[in-house]
């Protein structure tokens, strides 16, 4: 046997720990002998029959804005499991690094919209610091189907089975195996696994509805624009069109950029560097009229039909920013209030474009009329009036008191699943969790504010009866909060190309877990305009940005009037809305 092997027998003989190669421990058997042991986790039993492991050579990633671009290897580990007496099946799907780039570390990935992964969109960014990485498909039948496909039963009612998993059990039973099957792969025994979440929008809410309830599951996470305050978030992208159903006005496309567009000019110079990037939406709110942008031209030429979103061709939109145009474009940006004029929600900033209201053109008509934002649609139809559409058929009748209603409702009926806004995070802080939280400041789909309110929820609830100062410099020991300049959602923005945006976050976040390197600024790079590769530094809440020296240098100050335009009193709720 030893003559077989020598290179083996001296191994073992001297004790060395040889190291494997990849292609050496990316075998099925292996991945089965690393699986956590039966009994690990109660209620689950994993289907050992089902894993698949192969080696990937030289995957490459570029131009991507959650991780620098890199070529890599992986093993690629999918398996499934089932939960007992549910008769299920959940597939799992995790990416291990070669061992000789395995550096201690594991990682989460979360979804967009009603996904719960992101394909293999964010597993890349686990791998390149050294992280094993997960997704799930949450049980939903395939890794490409998303939770509001499955939520509906026959019956007409929610499977709850869904609405938990997506809510948060995939992602933590996803972690809890994670963690087990990186430790047995890589033979750690007495070595700290450092175990991070990263993900954005969907993803961002699902990182939350973790540090909520798991305080010690992760060491770090990266939660960028979370779709959290879900009742609210998701009735939110109605709005916008009930409010031009409201005001019988429905602006073309190109007027409602003719109004960014004029905005963005205004506004830019007022954080001292005037770049084409908005980066004191605050200011903005406090010196920018809006009716200002009444009379401006705008043209935008003919644009042909398009399958996806189904649209007739479009003729030229040539003409001035009207008062209507305004008055749709300010209501949206003030927020939903009920008809006693009580504050039901907060909205987007200045600066971000107006998707939720773009408007559809019809050519038999030959004019703009009102688009149902399906995001919003299909949780009214789906989840609150359990009929099984994809999107509203109307918005009859709909009024703001109805908006404020379905808020209410969707609030009560999910408040212990999507929710997710627990605002108290002692037993994460108490482990000594680190949490880098960070927002597009232009960003049309999820209202930066929201972001604002959960951090401020946070402090006002973990640190009572201290001074705003002091509490704000605790929280920020630990869980901070980084607007990201221009940035639209979960991305850069073409209409503010300068702006940069935080591309290395997860390293960042494990130099603070591991080295204690505290993200005084969050590290960002220019990924598009004239700095194209340079880097940038972002301002932590709630300090904000100011350029001095025309443009060269940039101080994070403290400025109390611009604080205040980002807290809201929601006075059309009886209870608080964290
Ligand atoms: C796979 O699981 C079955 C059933 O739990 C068990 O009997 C078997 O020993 C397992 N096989 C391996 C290789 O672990
Ligand atoms: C990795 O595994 C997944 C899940 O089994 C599979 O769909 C995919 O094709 C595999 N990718 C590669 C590059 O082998
Ligand atoms: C992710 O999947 C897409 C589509 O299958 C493929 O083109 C791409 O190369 C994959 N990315 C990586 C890093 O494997
Ligand atoms: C809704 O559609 C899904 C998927 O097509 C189906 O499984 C379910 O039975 C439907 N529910 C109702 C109430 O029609
Ligand atoms: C609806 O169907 C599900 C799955 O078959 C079942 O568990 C549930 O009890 C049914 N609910 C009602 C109200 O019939
Ligand atoms: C873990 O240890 C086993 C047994 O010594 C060995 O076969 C395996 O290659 C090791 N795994 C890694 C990733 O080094
Ligand atoms: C708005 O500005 C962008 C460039 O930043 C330009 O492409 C677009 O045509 C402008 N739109 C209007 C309506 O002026
Ligand atoms: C903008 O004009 C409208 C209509 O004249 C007026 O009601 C509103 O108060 C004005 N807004 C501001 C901020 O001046
Ligand atoms: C309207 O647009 C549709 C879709 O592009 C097209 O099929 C149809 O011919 C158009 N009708 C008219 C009257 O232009
Ligand atoms: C837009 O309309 C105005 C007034 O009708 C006209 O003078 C101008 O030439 C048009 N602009 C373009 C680019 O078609
Ligand atoms: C809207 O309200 C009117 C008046 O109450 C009612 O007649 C009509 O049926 C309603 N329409 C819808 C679509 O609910
Ligand atoms: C910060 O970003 C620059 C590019 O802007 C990058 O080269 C550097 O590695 C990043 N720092 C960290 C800690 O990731
Ligand atoms: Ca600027």
């Amino acid at each position: 046997m030893c003559v077989l092997k020598l290179f083996w027998c001296i191994t073992q003989f001297f004790g060395i720990a040889l190291a494997q190669s990849l292609n050496d421990v990316c075998t099925t058997s292996y991945v089965v002998a690393s699986l956590p042991a039966p009994g690990t986790f109660p209620g689950i039993t994993i289907d050992n029959s089902s894993v698949a492991a192969s080696p990937v050579a030289n995957a490459e990633v570029a131009n991507e804005n959650m991780y620098p671009d890199a070529v890599f290897d992986y093993c690629n580990v999918s398996f499934a499991y089932s939960h007992d007496g549910r008769n299920d099946q959940v597939l799992l799907w995790y990416w291990l690094p070669a061992p000789q780039n395995f550096q201690n570390r594991y990682l989460s990935t979360g979804g967009g919209g009603y996904a719960i992964n992101s394909g293999n969109g964010s597993l890349p960014g686990g791998i390149i610091y050294g992280a094993a990485a997960g997704a799930t498909d949450g049980g939903f039948g395939s890794f490409s189907i998303s939770a509001d496909e499955v939520i509906l039963l026959a019956n007409g009612t929610i499977n709850r089975d869904v609405l938990y998993a997506f809510g948060y059990e995939a992602i933590h039973e996803m972690s809890i195996i994670g963690k087990q099957l990186t430790q047995n792969f890589f033979n750690m025994s007495n070595t700290k696994l450092y175990s991070y979440y990263q993900g954005c929008s969907e993803g961002g809410r699902e990182g939350w509805s973790q540090l909520q309830r798991f305080g010690d599951q992760f060491d770090g996470a990266v939660t960028g624009a979370p779709a959290f305050r879900y009742g609210q978030q998701q009735v939110q992208h109605l709005y916008s069109g009930v409010v031009e159903q409201t005001m019988n006005y429905f602006p073309s496309p190109c007027e409602l950029q003719a109004i960014v567009n004029a905005t963005i000019a205004a506004c830019d110079p007022m954080d001292g560097d005037t770049d084409g990037v908005v980066s004191r939406t605050d200011l903005c709110k406090l010196n920018f009229n809006i009716n200002s942008t009444i009379g401006k031209a705008y043209y935008c030429p003919v644009a042909p039909a398009t399958a996806m979103p189904p649209s007739p061709a479009t003729p030229v939109q040539n003409g001035s920013v009207t008062p209507q145009g305004v008055a749709v474009a300010a209501a949206i940006i003030d927020g939903l209030h009920n008809s006693k004029g009580q504050r039901a929600y907060l909205s987007y900033q200045p600066a971000a474009t107006f998707v939720d209201a773009q408007t559809t053109y019809s050519n038999v008509t030959n004019s703009w009329g009102l688009y149902i934002d399906s995001l919003g649609g299909e949780w009214v139809e789906k989840f609150l009036d359990l009929q099984n559409g994809t999107n509203l058929p109307s918005l009859n009748n709909v009024t703001y008191d109805t908006l404020t209603q379905w808020m209410i409702l969707g609030w009560q009926r999910y408040e212990d699943v999507l929710q997710t806004t627990w605002p108290d995070l002692t037993p994460l802080n108490n482990a000594g969790g680190k949490v880098i939280h960070y927002h597009g400041e232009s960003d049309n789909s999820i209202p930066t504010a929201s972001s604002v309110r959960y951090w401020e929820s946070v402090r006002s609830v973990m640190y009572p009866g201290q001074s705003y100062n002091d509490s704000a410099a605790a929280l920020n020991e630990w869980y901070r909060l980084f607007l990201v300049p221009g940035a639209a959602h979960c991305a850069p923005n073409t209409l503010q190309a300068n702006g940069p945006f935080p591309q290395t976050n997860l390293a960042v976040l494990i130099d603070w877990v591991e080295k204690g390197i505290v993200p005084t600024t969050l590290n960002a790079t220019y990924l598009a305009g004239q700095n194209l590769g340079q880097n940038a530094q972002i301002c932590a809440w709630p300090l904000r940005p100011l350029w001095t020296n025309n443009g060269s240098v940039m101080e994070c100050q403290y400025d109390q009037a611009s604080i205040d335009t980002w807290h809201y009193d929601m006075d059309a709720y009886k209870l608080p809305l964290y």
